[in-house]
Parts: C-alpha cells; structure tokens; sequence
C-alpha cells in the first residue's frame, strides 16, 4: 500500500522522551511478568470482578485499523482503572478467523486458508501488542483452532439434541458471486456490495431462534444497550399482535386465511393479494390468467425479499381471475398475487386496505382497484378516496362499517385497542377469525458452502436418517483440499472429497458426511465464555469459572453487529442457560458501541480514497501512548469523527509536558520534585483532578478527563518546587491512559514495582469543591449583576453587598421583598 499523504507532515521536535525504548521495556516488561494474567481468585467478590470485552476482530491481511484501537483503548483504560481500584478484572483477546477472504485467497492461490490465517494472527496480535494494550495473553482464542471449534461443534450436537437444529427445504438466499447462501441478516450488506441475492429453494440446516424470539425481546429490558441497538433488534424479532382471519373463495369451499395487524378496516378490505409463491396461487388461477401468473411467478422468484418489500418500490402484480368474500361486509372482492406480499411472514397472504396502508394504496392506485375510507381522523375534513393522496394510517374513528361505526381507535396496537378488540371479537363469534401473534424473525439458516469453516459433526445415513458424530470424536476437523472453490452446484468444497465424504454410521453401514460448514457467527457465539477457562480439554468451559466471570460487565465493539453477533450470540446463551451449563440469562450487561473513525477528509476510510490511516505509521513516528491518547481526545467515544494527524500532534506535545514535568535533562527525577508539603491551592488542583478523571473514566468520558490533565500539567509546570505528593498520584491517574510513559515516571520517581496495581488515588470531596461562590444578583427577577464571595457567607453581608452592586437600579425605590438563596442568588424586589 502507498504512503497515505496525512504523514507529509514535517518530522517533531526532537525530544529526551525516547518512546520507542521506553515502550518496548514496558510491553517487554509486562508480558514477561504476565501482569495482566487474571485468575479466579476467591478473595474477590462477584462485584468486585470485572470483566470487559472487546468484539474480537477477524484476523484480516491488511492488519489493523485505527478503528481497532478505539474500542480497545476505551476498555484498556476501563480494565487498568478497575485493577487500580481493586478489582479482579478478566480483559482477553482472541480472532474470530473463520471467514471469507481467507478462503477467497485460497482459491485464488492454492494457499492453505490456516496458513494465511496464521500470519494475518501472528500480525495482529504484534500490532496490539505494540499498542500497550492489558490484555491476558494466556487466554488468547482463535476460532479456527481445532480445539476451540471442537466445542463449537459439541454446542452444535447440544442444539441438536434439544430439536433446535433441523435440515429443511426453504426458500435461502443463494449469492452466485460467493457460491453460497447467505443467512436474512447478511444479505443487505452483500447486496450493498454489488452481489446479487436471489431466492432458491434447498435443503439447508436452520437453528430454531424464533422459538426464542419472545425471550430476546422480554429480556431487552435488563440490558444496559444503547437505545437504538435495542430498538433494532426488536424490529428485527418484530413481534406483531393481530388476528388471522378466513375469507372464503367464491364458488369454492377453499378458503384464504389472511394475518392483519388491522382488523377493525376490515371493511375496507377491497381486494386480497397472496404472496407470488403462496400454495393456493396455483390452484385458484382461472385459466384465462394462468400464463400471465405463471410469468410473473417466475420473475418475481429472482428477487430477494429486500427488494421485494422496499416502500419506494413501483409496485407489482397480477390478477388470478379469482374472488374472495369479505367476511364483514359479504362483498365479493379480487384476488391479486404481487411479490410485497412475502410468503414467509404471517400466512402469506394479506387483506388489503388501499385507504389505510401506504403499499396497498400506491398499489390499489396502479391497478385502479377501489379505495374505501373506514377510519376517519377525528377533527379533520372528511376522507375522501377519490382525492386522497396517500393512506391514513393513524388513528380515527370507525366508520363504513356497519354497527362498528363511531368506534375510536387509539395509539394502542393490538388488542388494547378498542376498535380492533371490538372487530376481532365479533369475527371470532362468526368463526372466521382468531387472534395470533407473527414474528419477523425467522430461523436461522445455519449452513454454508464454504471450506473455511466448523464442519457439521453430522452423517447421513444410507436410509436418509441423520446420524450425529459421538462427541468423543470432536473436534471433527477440514481435511486438506486440492482446490477450495466452491463448486456452483451449490455444494461445499468439502463434497468432492471422497475419503472425507465417505464414512461409516454406528452400525457399520457406508455413511456419508454432512458437506456444508458452519456460519462464521458459530465462533463468536460462545467466544467469551471460552475465555473464562480456555484451555480446558474435558469441558467448554468449567461452571465454577463460568460462574465466577459470568456475565460481561462491559462490551465494547461495532454499531454494525447490531442484529448479527449480538443477536445470534443472546440465543446461544440463552440455549446453553436453559441447558443450565451457563449461570446468567444474557450473556452482555452493558454495551457501547465506539464511534467510526473516518479520514481526514471526513469520509468513510477506504483504499480507494486513498485516506486510510495506518496505525503502525502512526505508533512509529510518535509512539502508542500517542495514539491510546489521541483516539481517546478526539472527541465522546460514542461519536463519528475524523482522523487529524495535527491531533496527534497535538498530545504528543502533551505527553512530552508530562515528561518535562518529572525529568531533568538527562532524563533523571527533577530536582523541582520535592517531598514538602503542598499548598492548599495545589491540593485543591490535585483533588479536583482526580475527582473529574474518576468520573469521567467511569462515565467513558475520555475525552474530558484529558483535557483535564491537560489543565493539571498547565498548572504545574511553571511552579519551581513541585511536591511529590502533588505530582506523583497524578501519574496514576494518566496510567490507565498512557501506560507507557506512567510506568517509566513511576520508576523514576523511584518504585520498583509496576504501578499496574497501585491504588488509584481517592479524592477528599471537601478539596474539589471551590471556596469561593458566584452569586447572580436579580432585581425584580431580572439578571444585573454577579457578586464573587467566599461560600457561605451569611444573609445579611451578601444582602449588604448586592444593595450596593445592584444601587443604580434600586436607588430611589421602596424594597418590598428580598429573596435569598444561600451561595446562589439575591433577588431584590422592588416597586415605583
Ligand atoms: C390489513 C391492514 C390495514 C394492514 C392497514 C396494515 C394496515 P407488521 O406490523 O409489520 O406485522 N402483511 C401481513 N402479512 C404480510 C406479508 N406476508 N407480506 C407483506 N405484508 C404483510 O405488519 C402487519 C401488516 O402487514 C398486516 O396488517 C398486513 O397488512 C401486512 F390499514 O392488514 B395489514
């Protein structure tokens, strides 16, 4: 890769602060004293162990970005704060490595996916290590491990033997450029990418998460997310009340049972649509129309459900010949068949409402279908259908309908509202409908066609049964390939591999092996317990250490894992609790997710803009303590922001202040650091210094808590005599941050011990609080003045003073009233 322009900039200043050396004696240091190593110690209590995870990256050849040492800063400075102030803290990494470009790499150069799996881990974890980064190495996972998926592969057999892992013939989302099927969640980022999806039906292994989706959406609740991510996955489970209701065929006994989540418009129901793809749609075609159906079937089976249901689509669809009757109004109304209408929701097939659904509508306006007004916004000039132009799909009040005219409908969805409970009732009495509850949620479809992946420990056996591999043969590992392209036949590689393919069942019989592999997402779904005991060979991890770790106090990772991992990894969890091998029902407590990082030029980094900042580049030319630093000073963790190579600058001056401060030439302690007591002022600086970094630590503020030792090394490098028990606690406090340099002072200040467990210093509230008050001076409640005395002063002094502040404004009038707040405010009232 070229040398991206940002580091034109001229070389800094040269300074006595040798980063590069200090740096590598400390990681040298720390990894040789495993100082980070986290043990399941019993004299810490459950709420005083910590345990904080990063999302692990996928080991990718380009090495890391600068969007990985943001999230993992933020939890680095979390873990080392929460050592200081006495907890047992559990902080690993690991590589979620099984994945695409691995194998795309090896198909286009005959590479073994594991080798260049291998170096791309080798590069990652030197990078991280470089970057300071507390991690307990020896618990490091890599989910292509044979001895880590061998327990993937055993959570499988788990989920299988509960009947939560089944083989079916379904509708998948086949991706011809990646020969492979793709799971709902992954398809929009593919066809972002260009790729097209489209709809096959094949035999394919699905996990049954819906049978969770009630739970995963229950439990929510307890989770400390960001709103939105929480907000995503319950549109993504997307729990529906509503009813299903019966229209019966004209001159038929068959009958179409619809899912509406409206059913007090019943009346408005003007025609029917079924899902292209919908069991009757075949057999209710009129034979005049048959050819046009059929036509349209065909082209609709090319799209993916995405493009299918998207609002801004012109809409489509065809007439079946066929006629329903509207259970509540006894009209006979048209059977249409459009691709909106999606058969694997509710029972793919839909009332349609034109005056009261957007799609129905633009639908309805199309094909000149008629629109009826059955809910009438209150207030408002009457509905008409003729000029409408577009549907009322609020609140209203019921009418065309018969005797349920007049009824209010509210905000309320579902039954608690009195228009649809009112219809639904009445309809349940005539026997044509009953109420249900529909999920967007649907299973999981859990095979690949890929090599690079967990194989499924399954054999079929000759009669068409399925066999699974005793666990006492995991890990059921890849055997080695001529060629990983995938065949388009829609096979893994693994098929054409006869000595892999052909095996024995139980009794002996030839046998063959389950081809496809497992989803990437398998390995992250568990990952984080395997780091609670990673090197046990007889269980997945040990209930005594699960229980002692369990559950993750704080993630940290990508807004983009929103429905993917996050999702997929609650329902593992939750299988494995009701399994009773994992002790908490929600794997993730709390959850932040660090902003995106964009160049400098304020757009998405990527090669092709050439704005891609190396991070190696970065720690070369100024060190890690420079890039911890900066990526945490660039503003809320939270938020998007650009790169600013001036930025890095910027602290790296900071750091070398913070050097100054403590050094002397030579690099030696000061002689301005001396063991005499501090003034009261200094104390003052000090105490609300670590007052707001403890707060803002606590709180993610980074951002703040710089600025604050920003202002703390301000204040203190101009004095001449600087007391040590002023300078050193705030090396303490910049440890978490910038370890490197922390631990190099500390040691000049003449420790022998790193100051990875030293106590973070506690603050006395009465010094971070300021003596004097400013006091807002008011005539009759309008701001004149502000006064500066010492706190508390009493009632009549500061009445005496403000008089005199404020005299101009009062002179001459008679005072009626005057109120006092103490250190806060005199409001004098006045008249004439
Ligand atoms: C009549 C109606 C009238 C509807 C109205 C909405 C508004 P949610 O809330 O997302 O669950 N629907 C049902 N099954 C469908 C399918 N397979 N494909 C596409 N659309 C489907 O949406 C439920 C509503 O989506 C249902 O309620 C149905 O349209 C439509 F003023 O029925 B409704």
């Amino acid at each position: 890769m070229s040398e991206p322009k940002n580091f034109e900039s001229p070389k800094p200043e040269p300074v006595r602060y040798n980063f590069s050396q200090i740096e590598k004696k400390w990681q040298e240091f720390w990894d040789e004293n495993k100082t980070f190593r986290a043990m399941e110690d019993p004299k810490f209590p459950k709420d005083k162990r910590y345990y904080v995870l990063d999302m692990f990256p996928y080991p990718s050849g380009a090495g890391l970005h600068v969007g990985h040492p943001e999230g993992y800063t933020a939890t680095d400075i979390l873990a080392r704060y929460k050592r200081m102030k006495g907890f047992n803290v559990l902080h690993p990494m690991g590589w979620d490595a099984f994945g695409l470009p691995a194998e795309q790499y090896a198909v286009k150069t005959g590479v073994h996916p594991a080798i260049t799996t291998k170096d791309n881990i080798d590069n990652f974890r030197r990078q991280l290590k470089m970057l300071g980064f507390s991690y307990d190495w020896d618990r490091e996972v890599d989910t292509t491990n044979p001895k880590y998926f061998k327990w993937t592969q055993w959570i499988f057999l788990q989920l299988h033997k509960k009947g939560l892992a089944y083989i079916a013939e379904v509708p998948v989302n086949w991706c011809p450029e990646l020969g492979t099927v793709l799971a709902n969640e992954e398809v929009p980022e593919q066809v972002e990418k260009g790729f097209t999806v489209i709809r096959k039906p094949m035999r394919q292994w699905m996990l049954k998460i819906t049978a969770y989706a009630d739970r995963l959406l229950e439990d929510l609740n307890i989770l400390d997310w960001p709103e939105s991510i929480k907000e995503m996955q319950r549109n993504w489970i997307g729990k529906s009340e509503g009813a299903e209701i019966f229209f019966s065929l004209k001159n038929s006994d068959e009958k179409i049972k619809v899912f509406t989540t409206r059913p007090d418009t019943i009346f408005g129901a003007t025609y029917l649509v079924l899902a292209p793809e919908h069991l009757l749609a075949d057999r209710i075609t009129t034979d005049k129309q048959k050819p046009v159906v059929e036509k349209y079937r065909r082209e609709t089976s090319l799209k993916s459900d995405m493009e299918r249901t998207e609002l801004a689509k012109e809409k489509s669809g065809v007439w079946t010949g066929a006629c329903a009757i509207n259970p509540a109004s006894g009209e006979e109304i048209p059977i249409w068949i459009a691709d909106y209408v999606l058969v694997s929701y509710g029972t793919g097939a839909i009332m349609a409402v034109p005056a009261h659904d957007t799609r129905d509508f633009e639908f309805a306006r199309k094909f000149d279908l008629e629109i009826r007004v059955v809910i009438q916004p209150e207030g408002e000039a009457p509905l008409d259908s003729k000029t409408m132009t577009e549907a009322h799909s609020h609140i209203g009040v019921m009418v065309n309908s018969k005797n349920f005219n007049g009824i209010k409908s509210n905000e309320e969805k579902g039954f608690k509202n009195p228009a649809i409970l009112a219809v639904v009732e009445s309809l349940e009495k005539q026997g044509v409908a009953s109420r249900t509850i529909h999920y967007k949620l649907r299973d999981w479809l859990f095979s690949r066609q890929r090599y690079w992946g967990e194989p499924f420990p399954l054999i079929h056996r000759q009669d068409g049964t399925i066999e699974t591999v005793d666990e006492k043969y995991l890990p059921l590992t890849l055997p080695t390939v001529e060629s990983y392209k995938p065949a388009g036949t829609g096979e893994s590689p693994l098929a054409s591999i006869a000595e892999w393919v052909n095996t024995a069942d139980q009794s002996g019989k030839p046998a063959l092996r389950e081809t496809n592999t497992m989803p990437q997402w398998a390995g992250s779904c568990w990952y984080y317990l395997r780091y609670c005991d990673p090197h046990n060979d007889a269980v997945f991890c040990d209930p005594k250490k699960e229980s002692y770790w369990m559950p993750v106090d704080m993630y940290v990772g990508g807004g983009e894992h929103a429905v993917l991992h996050l999702l997929y990894a609650r329902f593992w969890h939750k299988v494995l609790f009701d399994l009773k091998l994992v002790n908490t029902p929600e794997p993730f407590m709390k959850l932040v997710n660090q902003g995106i990082i964009l160049g400098e030029d304020s757009q998405k980094m990527s090669k092709s803009r050439g704005n891609v900042v190396n991070p190696d580049q970065i720690i070369e030319k100024y060190g890690a303590d420079s890039i911890r630093l900066y990526e945490m000073f660039m503003g809320p963790l939270t938020q998007t922001k650009p790169w600013n190579t001036n930025g890095v600058e910027g602290v790296y001056r900071f750091l070398q202040r913070v050097w100054r401060l403590y050094t002397d030439e030579q690099g030696n302690l000061s002689g301005k650091i001396q063991d005499v007591d501090p003034s009261i002022e200094l104390m003052r600086v000090l105490h609300k210094t670590i007052r707001k970094i403890t707060d803002d630590i606590e709180s993610l503020s980074f951002n703040t808590a710089i600025s604050q030792m920003m202002i703390f090394v301000n204040e203190l490098t101009p004095i001449e005599i600087r007391p040590r028990k002023i300078v050193e606690p705030f090396i303490l406090l910049l440890a978490p941050f910038a370890p490197h340099l922390a631990e190099e002072i500390w040691a000049i200040l003449g420790h022998t011990k790193s100051l990875a467990y030293q106590a973070f210093p506690e603050y006395d509230t009465a010094l971070t609080v300021d003596d004097e008050v400013t006091i807002v001076l008011q005539v009759n409640g309008k701001l004149r003045d502000k006064l500066q005395l010492k706190k508390g002063t009493d009632k009549s002094i500061t009445e005496q003073m403000a008089k005199e502040k404020v005299a101009s404004w009062i002179q001459g009038k008679e005072i009626l009233k005057v109120v006092f707040v103490p250190d806060k405010l005199v409001n004098i009232v006045v008249k004439g």
